[in-house]
């Protein structure tokens, strides 16, 4: 079955507001004084960062081209970089060397030579779970996607974890449900050691505090300290309002514009477009654009 126009627009808008409303908390004091200078538009709303960013190459590639090929969505995410974004070191290498003209497979290993473990390619996969309803279809796509800037096994299970995980909210699978075919599908043992946590917590209905989930999960740029400290505060906030999940990762600190936008998009999915807060961020009417064009594709036969 497709996913509804709420889920759509729910899963990209709950991207870009958690980005964008958590990019001003992300990093150390010298970070935040730069995004007060430049981390708003003309007209006052705040901007959103690498994270919306490539969520939107994403999405607009695959409209574009009415599939994911992985070299035209190389060549999208070049060309929309800009430092002002806020991207990963690595990142932005591998995507200047793509810019000058290298294939992908080369730069995406010139860096680290297995590749990046940073978690830039989870969250942006999210919303190939809105393009493919089908499991193996998301599996292939997610790697697809994330393979271009991060080749790491780390990365692409972490954005493995998240695209499958905006698959089971697609279907409202409940928490437990969800966390139980997630411990099949995750095999890399520093991802799935944290997952047992989460289901630990989860299934005894324990909330766990902002100083436990960092210490046991994380608030890092990596996929691994990462990707389940989003997924455990999207599920335990499932039933509470956005804003108070987003406080509650402002209060986990680190990379908290990543981390929003990964729970947020998930949010967003579970709970729908109209449940958002009704804050104007930077182009939101393009992301409602590419919403409604996510949902014109996946109806097509
Ligand atoms: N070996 C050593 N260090 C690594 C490796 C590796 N194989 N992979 C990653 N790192 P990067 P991202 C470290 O640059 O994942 C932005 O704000 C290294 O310190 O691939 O695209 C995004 O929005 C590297 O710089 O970036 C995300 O929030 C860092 O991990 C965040 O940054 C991040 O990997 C990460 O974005
Ligand atoms: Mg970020």
């Amino acid at each position: 079955m497709s996913p509804s126009s709420e889920q759509i627009k729910g899963c990209l808008l709950g991207l870009a507001l958690g980005d964008a409303l958590g990019a001003p908390y992300e990093g150390g004091i010298l970070e935040r004084l730069l995004w007060k200078m430049i981390g708003t538009t003309t007209e006052g709303h705040p901007k959103w960062t690498d994270d919306t960013q490539m969520t939107l190459d994403l999405l607009e590639s695959i409209l574009e081209v009415g599939e994911l090929n992985p070299t035209h969505l190389a060549n999208k995410f070049a060309s929309s970089y800009r430092w002002r974004r806020g991207y990963g070191a690595g990142t932005a290498k591998i995507l200047k060397r793509i810019k000058a003209g290298e294939c992908f497979q080369i730069a995406a290993k010139a860096i680290y030579p297995n590749g990046s473990y940073g978690n830039g390619a989870a969250m942006r996969s999210s919303v190939l779970a809105l393009i493919y309803p089908h499991k193996k279809a998301l599996i292939d796509a997610t790697k697809t996607s994330s393979m271009i800037t991060h080749a790491h096994p780390l990365a692409i299970e972490g954005a493995l974890l998240i695209s499958l995980s905006t698959h089971y909210l697609l279907q409202q699978l409940s928490p437990t449900q969800l966390l139980a075919q997630l411990n099949t599908d995750i095999h890399q043992t520093a991802l799935g050691k944290r997952l047992e946590i989460i289901t630990q917590w989860v299934v005894a209905s324990y909330e766990a505090t902002p100083t436990e989930i960092v210490h046991l999960l994380g608030n890092g740029v990596t996929a691994e300290s990462s990707c389940c400290t989003a997924l455990y505060i999207a599920l335990a906030h499932l039933h509470h309002p956005f804003e108070q999940m987003l406080s509650f990762i402002i209060q986990c600190g680190g990379d908290v514009d990543t981390i929003a936008a990964m729970a947020g998009a998930l949010w967003g999915t579970a709970n729908g477009f109209s449940k958002l807060p009704t804050v104007m961020i930077e182009d939101y009417q393009r992301l409602l654009n590419v919403a409604e064009g996510v949902e014109r594709f996946s109806k097509l036969p």
